[in-house]
C-alpha cells in the first residue's frame, strides 16, 4: 500500500515525464523567507517541497518552517532528513531513506530504526529511497561517511541502485552533492536508467534549465534542486529550470 505522496508522485511522472522539486534548508533560511521560496516556486510549477539539510537544525526551527511553508502552499511538503533531528510532525511524509554507499551502520539502517516510531507517531507518510552519493559528495558525502561513486564509474552506481530496487526501495536518488560543480553527468543517469524500474531522482549541482534538461532527456524522473533558491534571481532560475524539466514532456 502506497500513500497519498508518492500516488501524487508516480501519477505526476507519468503524466509530465519528468518533475522538479525544490529543496529547502532549513539552516539556510528563517521560517518566513522559507515560505516565499516555496509559494514562489510553487508558482513557477515546481510539483513538491523537500525540506532538509546535511548539518544540525533545532526541532522547532524545522517545526517553524514546516508550518510556514505548509500555510501557504498546495503541493505536498516532503521531509528529507540527515537524522533523526530532520523528522517533524507537519509534513506530509518523509523520504524513509538508507544512503547505500555509507560504511556507517548509522546511515545504513540506525538511525531509521531510532526514526521509524517517531514516523508512525506523527502520521508521517514514509516513502522508502535508496540513497546514493556520487562524485564530489559534499557535505552529505562527509556526514553520511559515504564512499562517493567517481562519475567515471557508472556501471558501479548502476549496482548500487539496482541493489536499491531489489531490496524494495521505490525510489532512486542519485546524489552529486549540494552545490557541486559537476552535476550527475547523463552517461551516469543512462546507465542507472538502463538498470532499474523505479523512478530516478537526481540532485547536486544544478543551476541551468541546460543541466536540468540534459538530465531529465538522460532519464532522470526527478529533478531537485537546492541551492538556486538563494541566487538573488532565484525565481527566475527557478522557472528556466522547471521549464528545460518539461521540455522533455511527451
Ligand atoms: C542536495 O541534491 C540536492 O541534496 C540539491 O543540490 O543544492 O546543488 O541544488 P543543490
Amino acid at each position: 500500500m502506497i500513500g497519498w505522496v508518492e500516488q501524487y508522485l508516480l501519477e505526476k511522472i507519468k503524466a509530465e515525464g519528468s518533475i522538479h522539486i525544490t529543496l529547502i534548508d532549513p539552516e539556510k533560511l528563517t521560517p518566513p523567507q522559507a515560505a516565499r521560496v516555496a509559494e514562489s516556486s510553487e508558482i513557477s510549477g515546481t510539483s513538491a517541497i523537500m525540506i532538509g539539510g546535511s548539518t544540525f537544525v533545532s526541532q522547532a526551527h524545522l517545526d517553524s518552517t514546516v508550518k510556514a511553508i505548509k500555510r501557504v502552499v498546495k503541493i505536498p511538503i516532503i521531509l528529507f532528513p540527515n537524522n533523526i533531528t530532520g523528522i517533524s510532525r507537519y509534513a506530509d511524509a518523509i523520504w524513509f531513506m538508507s544512503l547505500l554507499n555509507s560504511v556507517d551502520p548509522y546511515f545504513l539502517i540506525g538511525a531509521q530504526i531510532l526514526g521509524a516510531p517517531l514516523v508512525k507517531k506523527y502520521g508521517l507518510e514514509p516513502i522508502s529511497m535508496g540513497y546514493i552519493i556520487v562524485g564530489e559528495g559534499g557535505t552529505a558525502g562527509i556526514v553520511g561517511k559515504a564512499i562517493p561513486v567517481p562519475y567515471s564509474k557508472p556501471e558501479l552506481a548502476a549496482a548500487h541502485a539496482l541493489a536499491g530496487q531489489y531490496l524494495g526501495m521505490h525510489f532512486i536518488y542519485l546524489e552529486g552533492g549540494s552545490g557541486a560543480k559537476t552535476p550527475v553527468p547523463p552517461e551516469m543517469i543512462r546507465t542507472i536508467k538502463h538498470f532499474i524500474d523505479v523512478p530516478l531522482i537526481i540532485g547536486g549541482g544544478i543551476r541551468t534549465k541546460e543541466q536540468a534538461l540534459t538530465a531529465v532527456s538522460a532519464g532522470a524522473d526527478i529533478i531537485v534542486t537546492g541551492n538556486v533558491i538563494e541566487s538573488d534571481d532565484a525565481r527566475q532560475r527557478i522557472s528556466e529550470i522547471i521549464e528545460g524539466v518539461k521540455r522533455t514532456r511527451p
